[in-house]
């Protein structure tokens, strides 16, 4: 089991447009393991393979409570997008800030599975939510990002607090 790193907003590596898989091979099936255990060790319901610093249009999805169904999207297209969700989101790259993010509730997306096989899915939900979160990392944006300027504001105000908090004294001497 190998856990990645992941990377935390405002990274300039998340803001990276995610490239098309070309086939799904024995080193893309690896590394869908390897986020797949990030994304349950994390614990998150989804992880998109640009929070790992990998540029690939790849997601990994478990919105079950048993956290047993995991779902594997490769090179997602949306194809159908309708209805309004207003859920509160949270994301593995902007930890302990929670906000309300409004998208379409329902979606149909079309993508490969970890085996190459296409597959369509038409779902609503927190699934369709993630689904929809997870593609907007592949496209270099975080969910903060379309939140209004003041929360953005806040919330990087916030992060900085936080990580001043977290780095050890000694180190933030030799940064100061
Ligand atoms: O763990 C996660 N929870 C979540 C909750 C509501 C809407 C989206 C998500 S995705 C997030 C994991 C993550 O950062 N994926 O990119
Ligand atoms: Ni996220």
């Amino acid at each position: 089991m190998a856990l990645l790193p992941i990377l935390r907003y405002p990274d300039p590596r998340l803001r990276k447009r995610a490239a098309k898989v070309d086939g799904v091979s024995d080193r893309i099936r690896k590394l869908i393991k390897d986020m797949a255990d990030t994304m349950y060790a994390a614990p998150g319901v989804g992880l998109a393979a640009t929070q790992v610093d990998v540029h690939l249009r790849i997601i990994v999805i478990d919105v079950s409570e048993a956290r047993d169904q995991l779902r594997v999207f490769v090179n997602p297209e949306l194809l159908a997008a309708s209805g309004e969700a207003d859920i509160e989101e949270g994301c593995l790259s902007v930890p302990g800030i929670y906000e309300k993010v409004r998208r379409p509730g329902r979606v149909t997306v079309r993508a490969l599975d970890a085996a190459g096989e296409p597959f369509t899915l038409d779902v609503e939900g927190l699934l369709a939510v993630c689904i929809q979160h997870e593609m907007d990392h592949l496209e270099g944006t975080v969910f903060v990002e379309k939140l209004s300027r003041l929360k953005q504001s806040r919330i990087l105000a916030r992060l900085r607090k936080q990580d001043r908090r977290t780095v050890e004294p000694e180190a933030r001497r030799l940064v100061l």
